[in-house]
């Protein structure tokens, strides 16, 4: 016989059949039907500060663990309050579902409390949104959101569900609603063409560089560094991929933005055969146009719209780089010029070391205060960095060294996400300590998530870099206009705000202060701010520039 439920059960059992592990959300009586079946089916339920709070969690579930992550929000503004994280997730290719409450089927278009036609604002900033208004095609409208979420490059989908479907019942058997999500066929593989070309241009090169991108991260090739070292290939990571080979590796040459890293805008431009894997030439690449004139570029990736995109390739293969790796593992040996290998490497290597400053009394140098945490953190570490001046050294001297250690907004820019993300990275992997990177100005959008983790009985810690100033924006107007409008900030008791919350604090002016309160605040396995005053000193990436 069928077991009654209603449309917010049949939701839950839906998502808890394709393994989502958490719902974040912030509650609204329009989704109690939601909230009643994750205490009844025993799917983690945690209620934010804030809905983009929630949907940053969300997805920083997602780029920890490689799985979809999803966030539940009432309507009208519980959703438009989704609309950054979507965003960011779209522009990320990272996969969230969100699912948003509307008002009741029988007061459409009468202009109920908090209503408001919210899908033409989430079509905008997702790969699909649609509304579902019959309780027995919830399973099927999360079986269409499900495949477009993971179709090509991943991103966000939003599903729209009325209040009275929500808790309508259901009368399709439990059984059929939780089947699950469909099963994702495999990412296409290497064609004999494609194989050949790419062996031509193997052959040929001399100064080969490989670009590891987002794809890598998706589909987790266990040969890459294999390929690296059978090649003698240096290597770059970009967005997602920082820490799919780990960047402790003898042949990294930084992180793949040309803005922080000039031994990278010198490889582009000598290399002979670029192997941009998983990615497309974005900004952080200069669009691809440092690229020098006798480069072959061979460009791999599943989804076919992102070959060629803003410069075209020598060899476009649509294919995955899982199966990119496993030719090239099966490859002769290329006869890479190590001395033009080591010469890139050697560049990295002096430009990292000549960026870190001298302490001072005023403050640390940035670049002192970043590497005194790193030297604390244990190598399990997940570290989310902001979009701030400072957050563009931590970029840089970061060595991340496996898949999904790394969060950081990407090409979105936004400032706020990462608070949530490092509040979310403890959900999606409570044995690790995870570590934020953020400025005195980016601290304030979020911070209350810190109560979020302490009451779920989470840890994170946040490292506030504290310039007094808006510096990403202060510093430039400075530059260009020799007096900055609305820009510093006085400097604020961060490490009080956190005890507040009932979280740990700390406040700490010198490197060995730094390391004991990391290392405190990890043996405390509470959440934590540790605040620290650093000098403010323009960054590589924002000279750069501008
Ligand atoms: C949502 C959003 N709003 C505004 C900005 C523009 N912005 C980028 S960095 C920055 C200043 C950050 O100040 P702070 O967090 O103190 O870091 P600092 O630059 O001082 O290291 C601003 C306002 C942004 N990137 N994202
Ligand atoms: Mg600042």
């Amino acid at each position: 016989m069928a077991q009654q439920i209603d449309g917010g059960a049949a939701i839950i059992a839906w998502l808890k059949a394709a393994g989502v592990a958490n719902v974040f959300s912030v509650s609204g009586g329009p989704i109690n039907s939601i909230y009643r079946a994750c205490a009844h089916q025993d799917l983690p339920l945690i209620h934010a500060r804030h809905e983009a709070a929630a949907c940053f969690m969300a997805e920083s579930f997602s780029r920890v663990t490689g799985k979809a992550g999803a966030a539940v929000v009432t309507l009208g503004p519980g959703v438009t309050n989704a609309v950054t994280p979507a965003l960011v997730s779209m522009l990320a290719g990272t996969p969230m579902i969100i699912i948003g409450a509307q008002s009741g089927t029988k007061t459409a278009e009468r202009g109920a409390g908090m209503s408001y036609d919210v899908l033409p604002v989430l079509k905008g900033v997702t790969k699909w949104a649609a509304r579902c208004t019959d309780a027995n095609r919830l399973a099927e409208y999360l079986d269409i959101a499900w495949r477009k979420m993971w179709a090509g490059r991943p991103g966000p989908v939003f599903l729209e569900v009325p209040t009275d479907i929500l808790s309508s019942p259901v009368t399709t058997p439990l059984r059929a609603m939780a089947a699950g999500a469909p099963p994702m066929p495999g990412r296409p593989g290497v064609s004999a063409a494609a194989a050949e070309a790419i062996g031509e241009a193997c052959r040929a090169a001399a100064r080969p560089l490989l670009l590891l991108g987002d794809e890598t991260f998706w589909d987790r090739s266990d040969r890459i560094q294999a390929v690296v070292d059978k090649h003698g290939l240096p290597f770059s990571t970009l967005r997602l991929a920082r820490g799919v080979v780990d960047e402790n590796h003898p042949r990294f040459a930084g992180p793949g933005y040309t803005a922080c890293n000039g031994a990278l805008r010198r490889a582009l431009a000598e290399a002979d055969c670029i192997m941009l894997v998983g990615h497309h030439f974005e900004f952080d690449l200069e669009f691809g146009d440092s690229v020098g004139p006798g480069a072959k570029v061979i460009q791999v990736c599943s989804d076919p719209e992102l070959l060629h995109r803003n410069r075209r390739a020598d060899v476009a293969v649509a294919a995955s780089p899982a199966a990119f790796f496993d030719l090239m593992a099966g490859m002769p040996a290329m006869s890479a010029d190590q001395a033009w290998v080591s010469s890139v490497i050697g560049d990295w290597s002096k430009e990292w070391q000549a960026q870190r400053g001298e302490d001072a009394n005023d403050g640390l140098h940035p670049v002192a205060a970043i590497d005194a945490v790193s030297a604390a953190a244990p190598a399990d570490t997940i570290f989310v960095s902001s979009h701030g001046n400072i957050d563009f050294w931590a970029d840089a001297r970061l060595r991340i060294s496996a898949p999904g250690r790394y969060l950081r907004a990407g090409q979105s820019g936004t400032l706020g996400a990462e608070v949530p993300y490092g509040a979310g990275a403890n959900f999606a992997d409570p044995s690790s300590p995870v570590i934020v990177f953020v400025g005195d100005g980016g601290v304030g959008f979020h911070v209350t998530e810190l109560d979020t983790a302490e009451r779920y009985g989470r840890a994170f810690i946040i490292v506030v870099l504290d310039d007094e100033k808006w510096g990403a924006i202060s510093l430039p107007q400075q530059q260009s206009f020799g007096e900055t409008y609305e820009m510093d900030l006085p400097r604020r008791d961060w490490a009080k705000v956190a005890q507040g919350l009932g979280c740990g604090g700390y406040f700490c002016r010198d490197t060995e202060a730094v390391k004991a309160a990391i290392t405190d605040a990890i043996a405390s396995r509470k959440p934590a701010i540790i605040q620290v005053p650093v000098r403010s000193v323009i960054s590589p990436y924002m000279a750069y520039i501008s």
